[in-house]
């Protein structure tokens, strides 16, 4: 066979054995094959030394052609091949690059937050600055000296976590109520100083239904100076009350037991579910209990060395997630602290 003819036979053969190939690896063995060193081209081309002076440029030329169209082809081939592999690689990563990208979530308030920045807000515009105080407690402060003794039966009430780790001494509670940092704070009071405090903060109680949390947040309220009158306290919460749910919203001051206030009351807010009527929430009642409060006892202000004829005062305690549930209509306070996405977006 001729050169020539040798020639156009593998520039038939070879432009489909480059599309058959199925890896690029194959494709790399199929180019040396052909256009390497000791390939197929260049053995048909050792046969020039034998042709005549007319034929040798048209067999250079054609050889080229060849040479140029399977190289377009290899390349050709190779693109495709890189495709493909890059195509299945993404297919075992099981990554969708279509799909859209995820969404950036703004931050929110949470609904618990964003009741405690509001009373707060309310009572320091009616005149009263801001205390903190320790989450543990000993006895003394969460009980004691809250006219609280041992083996009252209160202290049953409050359902305390004890604390009994080794490294603490024994006698420290996480605390019940807020009501602690009244102690804290009258025992710095000199002589003649009054005090108008609130104090937010977590308390802590072995507790949990729809409408009690082993942990939830409390705002203790305390105003000492002469002549303090119930009928302050009555205002002053009146008028927060107003504030948090509308004048129309129908709240109850009912007498109740303290033992470091009194007399002593707690408020009601009629419950959103049944609107009075009754049901599970409000535990067949009606009514949804937010606070307690009273004059402050004339014990706790011997515990704390005050005269209690010289010096008068009112105290009050609110239960943050209870008003956020009557505020935002939320029937289980386990909601607040689920995480729930569906939930915490809502507000
Ligand atoms: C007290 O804790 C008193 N220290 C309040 C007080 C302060 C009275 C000063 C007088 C003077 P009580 O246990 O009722 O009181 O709790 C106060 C409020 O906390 C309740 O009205 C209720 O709104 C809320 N609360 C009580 N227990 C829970 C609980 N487990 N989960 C969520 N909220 C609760």
């Amino acid at each position: 066979m001729s050169i020539l003819n040798t020639l156009d036979t593998l520039a038939d053969t070879a432009p489909p054995q480059i599309q058959a190939t199925t890896t690029l690896q194959e494709l790399e063995d199929l180019r040396v094959q052909l256009l390497g060193k000791k390939g197929q081209l260049t053995d048909i081309l050792k046969g020039m030394a034998t042709v005549s002076n007319e034929e040798r440029p048209l067999i250079g030329q054609k050889a080229n052609h060849i040479k140029t169209q399977l190289q377009d082809a290899l390349d050709q081939r190779k693109t495709q091949l890189e495709a493909a592999a890059w195509e299945s690689e993404l297919q075992g990563d099981q990554t969708d690059i279509t799909l859209p990208s995820r969404r950036t979530r703004l931050g929110k308030r949470h609904p618990t937050n964003q009741t405690l920045q509001d009373v707060i807000a309310c009572f320091t515009r009616l005149g009263f600055s801001l205390k903190e105080g320790p989450d543990i407690e000993t006895d003394y402060y969460n009980f004691e000296a809250l006219n609280i003794p041992e083996h009252h039966p209160a202290r049953a009430m409050h359902d305390t976590f004890y604390l009994n780790t080794g490294y603490l001494t024994t006698g420290h509670v996480l605390r019940t109520h807020t009501s602690p940092v009244q102690i804290h704070e009258m025992e710095k009071l000199e002589p003649g100083q009054a005090l108008k405090i609130i104090v937010p903060g977590k308390v802590y109680r072995c507790d949990a239904d729809v409408t009690h949390s082993p942990c939830f947040h409390q705002v203790e309220g305390l105003y000492v100076d002469k002549n303090v009158s119930f009928a302050q306290l009555k205002g002053t919460l009146s008028h927060f009350l107003k504030e948090m749910f509308g004048a129309k919203r129908q709240v109850r001051f009912r007498p109740s037991y303290f033992p470091f206030t009194e007399p002593s009351t707690e408020v009601d807010v009629a419950c959103f579910k049944c609107s009075g009527k009754g049901c599970n929430l409000c535990k067949q009642t009606g009514w949804l209990e937010i606070l307690g409060a009273g004059m402050v006892n004339r014990n706790v202000f011997r515990s704390v060395k005050l005269d209690p004829d010289q010096v008068t005062g009112f105290a009050f305690g609110l239960g943050i997630e209870r008003i956020a549930m009557l505020r935002y209509e939320i029937n289980d306070i386990r909601l607040f602290t689920e995480n729930d996405y569906r939930f915490l977006e809502q507000f």
